[in-house]
């Protein structure tokens, strides 16, 4: 049966994530902002991507950088008006870039109207929008934790009830249970498309239904009601692209989340490989060696599973995410050439990738003091594990590895005065590493990472077998390979990525004559089965007409 949303733009799209408040000011308050995106679309053009997901603008206390909304219809003055939004839609439209609005659906700030409202009585209309429970002062209804440490429960004396926050106190947890919640959140998406949105990232749209009286927070029994309800009601018919936030997706969840007849999402973030360095059931914080033949054992089901019957977003960093070359590639002796391959290893595959701010300069993690992170997960993990007795060596070096300010730490354009991000003082420090890493010093520089990642997404516009060609993962057991090929009825590509700081010889044959190389991380090849450190390379066979 030929896929409702074969002809989609996105399946053949990159997508650019923009973290506002670090990519570039225009005002000089230290604060990135939207005039700021403006000025970049020119880069932006000419690295090729088609899409910007701009992680949140609207008015917010900023608690959780923009993931506390006020005014899910106005653009928080830090900023931007909201001319500026509409400015930035249009400039991005002549650059052949659509803008991808991200919602923050499951939670609303404590400052919005809607939990001001609330708050006030038990009979006010708008209490219904978010979860309460009776209950007596310092007695929450149950146990649960928030994300970001302390009970998921806030006590309202004014009112005598707790209400639901699986985040910071101040994100109230919407109550999607209630229809009018629904419409209204309905009515502002349909509002954001007819201002020009060309798409959505949904913020964590697995967690919208739950059961907190039986400790589930996320895949709750109405979720795919509510996800196929909001499809049809504002996504349906409309060439846009949405891509929901699930960290508890699976492949099964995966097909009805991105099922080809539109009826949910385009695509979701699921984050199985994500969490694989990290302790057994404890926290992100708790590190642990990457489980090598796990991350290939894990991206080839999805890739597999997805195969024609949904849609797979590719991504190794986002806003929440240590940078991938200091995470699991090499961001000392071999910075660019694992970065380099990260990137040809994620490119080549079936799904939509997504690049985030710095990623094609392989910008890296920084290792600050405690004193230097804003991130209230961050704070508040170190203050919580303090007072556990956690030896503070030990927390800055989970924060170091795993810490979401590494993400955000400011673009590095540069090698001027704060990279070129701001004429005033930044917001969080600059990576000191900006002198060396920039967009400036890559731009013309064809063996950059800026230049592999241009080459990449150029090379998924020309060929369709990145779209349309099978998967088949090779060297399964391989301890250091990650290699698999790709194939259409008339080209076949075959990539093979030495994960590692080993040189390695290639146990298979390969026709190397008869292969054209698209692109690799070394500038020549002396023996084509020797595989240098975190050497890369991508090959094309072009079938028999
Ligand atoms: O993140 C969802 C989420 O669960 C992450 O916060 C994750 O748990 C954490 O980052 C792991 O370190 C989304 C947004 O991407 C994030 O920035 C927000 O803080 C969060 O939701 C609340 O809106
Ligand atoms: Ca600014």
């Amino acid at each position: 049966m030929k896929q409702v949303n074969d002809e989609k733009w996105w399946k053949k799209a990159v997508i650019y994530q923009i973290y506002p408040r670090s990519f570039q000011d225009s005002n000089g308050d230290g604060i990135g902002d939207l005039n700021g995106i403006i000025c970049r679309l020119d880069y932006l053009e000419n690295l090729g991507i088609d899409a910007i997901w701009l992680s949140p603008v609207c008015k917010s206390p900023q608690d959780d950088n923009g993931y506390d909304i006020s005014d899910y219809q106005d653009i928080d003055p830090m900023f931007g008006s909201i001319e500026d939004m509409e400015r930035l839609i249009q400039e991005a439209k002549k650059h052949h870039i659509r803008i991808i609005m991200d919602l923050v659906l499951n939670h609303s700030s404590d400052e919005h109207r809607w939990f001001q409202e609330a708050r006030k009585s038990r009979e006010n209309p708008y209490h219904d929008y978010y979860i309460w429970r009776d209950g007596e002062e310092g007695c929450p209804p149950n146990e649960m934790r928030a994300c970001f440490g302390g009970s998921a429960w806030e006590w309202v004396p004014e009112i005598k009830q707790y209400y639901f926050h699986q985040f910071s106190v101040k994100q109230p947890d919407l109550n999607w249970e209630n229809p009018k919640v629904r419409r209204e959140i309905y009515n502002m998406i349909d509002w954001w498309i007819k201002k020009g949105a060309g798409g959505f990232r949904l913020d964590v749209i697995d967690q919208i239904a739950k059961e907190p009286d039986k400790g589930i927070t996320a895949n709750g029994p109405r979720l795919h009601e509510f996800i196929r309800e909001m499809s049809r009601e504002v996504f349906r018919g409309k060439d846009l692209i949405t891509v929901g936030e699930a960290w508890g997706a699976t492949p099964e969840l995966a097909k009805l989340y991105s099922n080809p007849d539109d009826s949910e999402f385009s695509m979701v973030f699921q984050f199985e490989h994500i969490v694989l360095d990290q302790e057994e059931g404890k926290e992100k914080w708790d590190l642990a060696p990457l489980p090598f033949l796990k991350l290939k054992e894990i991206l080839n089901r999805w890739q597999m599973e997805l195969s024609g019957r949904g849609w797979n977003s590719l991504f190794w960093n986002n806003h929440d995410l240590p940078r991938i070359v200091s995470r699991w590639g090499n961001d000392g002796e071999y910075r660019v050439e694992s970065a380099k391959m990260l990137a040809i290893l994620l490119h080549g595959m079936q799904g939509t990738p997504y690049i985030y701010q710095g990623e094609e300069l392989g910008m890296t993690n920084a290792l600050y003091a405690i004193e230097d992170y804003r991130d209230i997960e961050t704070r508040n993990m170190y203050r919580e594990r303090l007072e556990k007795g956690y030896d503070a060596a030990d927390i800055i070096a989970s924060i170091h590895a795993k810490g979401r300010d590494n993400a955000r730490t400011p673009m590095q354009w540069n090698a001027s005065e704060n990279a070129g991000f701001t004429q005033g003082i930044p917001w969080l420090r600059v990576n000191p590493n900006y002198k060396e890493i920039n967009a400036a010093s890559q731009l013309h520089d064809e063996n950059s990472v800026f230049a592999c990642y241009k080459k990449l997404i150029r090379l998924r516009k020309t060929w369709d077998v990145f779209v349309d060609g099978t998967f088949r993962m090779l060297l399964e057991d391989d301890e250091n390979f990650f290699a698999y090929q790709r194939e259409n009825a008339f080209r076949k590509l075959l990539v093979i990525c030495n994960f590692f700081g080993c040189t390695l010889e290639y146990p298979l044959e390969a026709d190397w004559e008869n292969m054209e190389l698209l692109i690799g991380n070394y500038d020549s090849i002396e023996r084509p089965e020797i595989f240098r450190p975190y050497e890369a390379r991508m090959y094309i066979s072009h079938m028999e007409a």
